[in-house]
């Protein structure tokens, strides 16, 4: 056909972004699931689940001996899922990151699992939304600009191939950690 009787293209219609950045304590964050930065004895810890078993209160810890009793805990890269309790999202998903051991033990893969297995668990059930924390970035030494570009990378590539979870929030718990997700964000698409 001659160019001239090509029917123009459409513009692509504009659809907001489900992927978000939000500085927060994530244990206040509203979504349907927020992830736990759990360990594979998934009976509590420091950091972001010492904070999430505080907030949520017993009913969390009650349902994760549950799954201890089930299948002997969670392996690094995996993860599992329990009642939010009193938090106000209605469910947790506890996922192991890996141990930053120097970048040659497998984390950047076993980190990516973390995110795929979280999302995967999320859309198993249709959950509307779900909010992570920097998995590994703390207790687990995790450098965060590395660990920021593989949780955005990862996100991307789930969104962009599956319907479920409909919004995937990025929780900074800092300023530091807000600007690294906002770089790759932005450096990325
Ligand atoms: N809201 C959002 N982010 C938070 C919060 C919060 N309330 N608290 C901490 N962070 P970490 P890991 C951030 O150490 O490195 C536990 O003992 C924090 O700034 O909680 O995966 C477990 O039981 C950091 O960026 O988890 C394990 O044994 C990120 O959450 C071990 O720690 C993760 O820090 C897991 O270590």
């Amino acid at each position: 056909m001659p160019d001239i009787m090509k029917p123009t293209p459409l513009a692509p219609t504009y659809e907001p972004s489900r992927l978000r950045i939000e500085q927060t304590d994530i244990t206040k964050l509203a979504t349907t699931a927020i992830v736990n930065a759990a360990n594979s004895s998934l009976l509590g810890g420091g950091g972001v689940d010492g904070a999430i078993h505080r907030a949520g209160g017993p009913e969390i810890l009650e349902e994760c001996r549950k799954i201890r009793a089930r299948q002997g805990g969670c392996k690094t890269g995996e993860a599992v899922i329990t009642t939010g309790g009193r938090l106000p999202a209605g469910y947790v998903i506890h996922t192991v990151g890996p141990v930053w051991n120097g970048g040659l033990k497998g984390e950047p893969e076993l980190l990516a699992s973390c995110y795929r297995n979280s999302l995967r668990i999320a859309a198993e059930h249709k959950l509307d939304s779900v909010g992570f924390p920097g998995i590994s970035t703390g207790i687990y030494g995790y450098p965060k600009e590395e660990a920021a570009a593989i949780a955005v990378r990862e996100v991307q590539q789930w969104l962009a191939a599956h319907e479920w979870p409909k919004e995937v929030v990025l929780v900074a718990f800092d300023g530091q950690a807000r600007q690294l997700y906002e770089r790759q964000l932005a450096s990325g698409s």
